[in-house]
């Protein structure tokens, strides 16, 4: 489609001065088709950047640049006109500086390349939830993606109209080309001190420079669909949450929905898509990453997940750990930092096989095949951030009604992250208050999900958003207590924290995890369901003693009483420094509700003694 066909004024404006800053060779309007995707596929093979998968149908690995392997947090910024509105947990540049020098980098910055306006739509096309956005980018990578993960084309062009809503999100990988240059089967990106992942909340506009990689380029995802969305669901009263979404339906045919937050790469894709090891349980997905929550006429939280694909993390997934996710790669995905086998497959460590022969790694490099499915750190086959690019409809367990334009009545959150002590494998809050503290002091290691020295260190990560709240964090909380108080209690999802990473001496996972996570889904359901399998403990509902089904598993008694305990004495370190370290953050904006939350735990803790309250 040729800029013409676009009727829509604004943003026809946006994009002639976008094409004078740039300087693109050529422009042009993407409309969604399966041609288009296969000639974009087809470019980008040619130029060695894509490699065909002869294994697998209709599928190409790519290898990005090592400075390109996952969201650069420190390079992301939130350009609020005052500093405060960024908050703590966010780095803020002043807007017109910011704008100042991004322009200097995007000026001409697509000389050589094409330049390419992505219309798409984040949800069903057309349900009052979706939101419409246009991504103008010079990365057919990011075009090819944005087809799997976005709704794109000219059906989100007769959504927008002449004047409708949408935002503009910039991206270029900061690499013109002179007359006669080619990538020469380099991926293309900028230096790390000239990358740029920029918000502008008050505008809802979004400017990308010199990363081509994941959340950093594929600007419907963190950048649209969680910073930006944040600050539009603050100013309309609804929720944008780093959440999964799943649908459990109990022996007895009965359904519910439970969405949960868990910091990156720390298990969404894997709860989402789970197969129960309990018998008669069925659990389907609806979404593995977003959740974009709105108050029904019900009175109820419906959500949608506003993605259509799955970018999802490769290492570790397997038959055993994510077969639906296994089934879901099997042809139409597009795969990032792999390894590649001699007969033209892809390898990760955690596959749950081990490679043959000779493999190239993610760098390129020809490599023997690892004796193990496993490689000493730093010198792995696939990058640990390595991700698949898969259409959501090719997962085997989709829920029927997943593009439901009025969401899924939802009837639990959870939050979770990896705590190897201190966190039990489960407990309830008392009340919607009590729950938004536990959000509020989610912690985890940090995973290689982001480039960042702190991997493998425990950090808060308050309700999984630390790096996707698009404003202060204070008001953040503020804006959930407030959810709290739009519907009656009994209305509300109720709140649960989850632990599936507890880890022994010898730093095992004392937890199986996986598909035995559906025994405590199956506690959360019948907790839902007003079953009495709960007692009251200092740090809220916990589950009575054989509540949790163990029949068949490998844990022993100790075990179980172990990560199903009150850790008097680790309860008080965390209650020192949520208030000592993290808390102070947030100053004058930290809601008097989550002090007050502080204060009963802490009380409860103190008067519960020094025993390890064992039930
Ligand atoms: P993003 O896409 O980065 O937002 O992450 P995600 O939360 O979807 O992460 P994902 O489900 O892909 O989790 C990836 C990592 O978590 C892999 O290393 C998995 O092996 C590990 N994991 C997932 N579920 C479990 C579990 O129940 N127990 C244990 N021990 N590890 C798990
Ligand atoms: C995450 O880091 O939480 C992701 C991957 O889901 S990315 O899209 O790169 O942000
Ligand atoms: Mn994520």
């Amino acid at each position: 489609m040729k800029l013409d066909d676009l009727k829509h004024t604004k943003a026809k404006a946006w994009i002639e001065d976008v094409i004078k800053m740039c300087q693109p060779d050529d422009v042009y309007l993407c409309d969604g088709s399966q041609e288009e995707y296969d000639r974009l596929m087809q470019k980008l093979v040619d130029a060695g950047l894509g490699t065909p998968l002869k294994k697998r149908k209709h599928s190409f690995l790519f290898r990005s640049q090592p400075s390109d392997v996952a969201r650069v947090e420190a390079r992301t910024f939130i350009a609020s006109k005052k500093e405060e509105d960024a908050g703590p947990t966010n780095h803020w540049t002043d807007p017109a500086e910011l704008k100042k020098t991004m322009t200097g980098l995007y000026t001409g910055c697509m000389k050589g390349r094409t330049m390419y306006v992505i219309p798409f739509s984040m949800g069903p096309v057309g349900s009052d939830i979706a939101k419409n956005g246009i991504e103008v980018t010079d990365s057919e990578y990011v075009v090819c993606n944005m087809h799997i993960m976005t709704r794109v084309g000219t059906k989100v062009l007769d959504v927008m109209g002449t004047d409708g809503e949408f935002v503009p999100c910039l991206h270029s990988v900061g690499k013109p080309l002179a007359p006669g240059q080619t990538d020469e089967g380099q991926w293309p990106c900028a230096d790390m001190e000239h990358k740029y992942i920029s918000h502008f909340p008050e505008e809802r506009l979004i400017w990308s420079y010199g990363s081509g990689y994941g959340g950093n380029a594929l600007l419907g995802k963190k950048c649209f669909a969680l910073r930006i969305a944040s600050v539009l669901a603050r100013d309309e009263g609804w929720l944008s949450e780093h959440m999964l979404i799943l649908k459990i339906t109990n022996p007895e045919g009965r359904v519910k929905y439970i969405t949960g937050a868990f910091p990156s790469a720390c298990g969404k894709t894997n709860l989402a898509m789970l197969i129960p090891t309990l018998p008669g349980w069925k659990v389907e997905t609806v979404g593995d990453d977003i959740a974009w929550m709105k108050f029904g006429k019900d009175g109820r939280l419906y959500a949608i997940n506003p993605e259509a694909g799955f970018f999802g993390v490769a290492p570790g997934t397997s038959d055993f750990s994510n077969k639906n996710a296994m089934e879901s790669i099997k042809e139409n995905t597009i795969f990032t930092n792999c390894g590649l086998t001699e007969d033209g497959d892809i390898w990760w460590e955690g596959i749950g096989y081990p490679a043959k022969g000779e493999l190239i790694d993610w760098h390129g490099k020809k490599r023997p095949a690892p004796e193990k499915d496993k490689s000493p750190k730093g010198e792995e086959i696939a990058h640990p951030n390595a991700r698949f690019t898969a259409p959501a409809r090719q997962c085997p367990v989709i829920a029927d009604n997943w593009e439901d334009p009025q969401g899924v009545p939802i009837d639990a959150f959870l939050f979770g992250g990896r705590r190897p002590s201190t966190i039990p494998l489960v407990h309830q809050s008392r009340d919607w208050n009590h729950g938004v503290f536990l959000g509020s002091i989610v912690g985890s290691e940090v995973t290689a999900a982001v480039i960042s020295d702190q991997v493998g260190q425990v950090r808060r990560d308050p309700f999984a958003m630390l790096p996707f709240c698009g404003y202060h964090m204070g008001d953040y909380f503020k804006h959930w207590i407030e959810i709290g108080k739009k519907t009656s209690a009994d209305k509300l999802p109720k709140i649960f924290y989850v632990n599936w990473f507890r880890k022994d001496e010898n730093d095992n996972f004392i937890w199986p995890g996986y598909g035995e996570n559906s025994r405590v889904l199956a506690w959360i359901f019948d907790r839902c369901d007003g079953k009495d399998n709960a007692v009251d403990t200092p740090i809220g509902w916990m589950p009575k003693e054989g509540a949790i089904n163990t029949d068949g598993l490998d844990v022993s008694k100790e075990q179980m009483k172990e990560i199903l305990s009150v850790d008097v004495e680790g309860w008080k370190k965390e209650i020192k420094d949520i208030r000592e370290n993290h808390y102070p953050k947030f100053g004058k904006k930290l809601p008097k509700e989550l002090t007050e939350a502080l204060d009963t735990l802490e009380k409860r803790i103190n008067a519960s003694g020094s025993c390890c309250c064992k039930q």
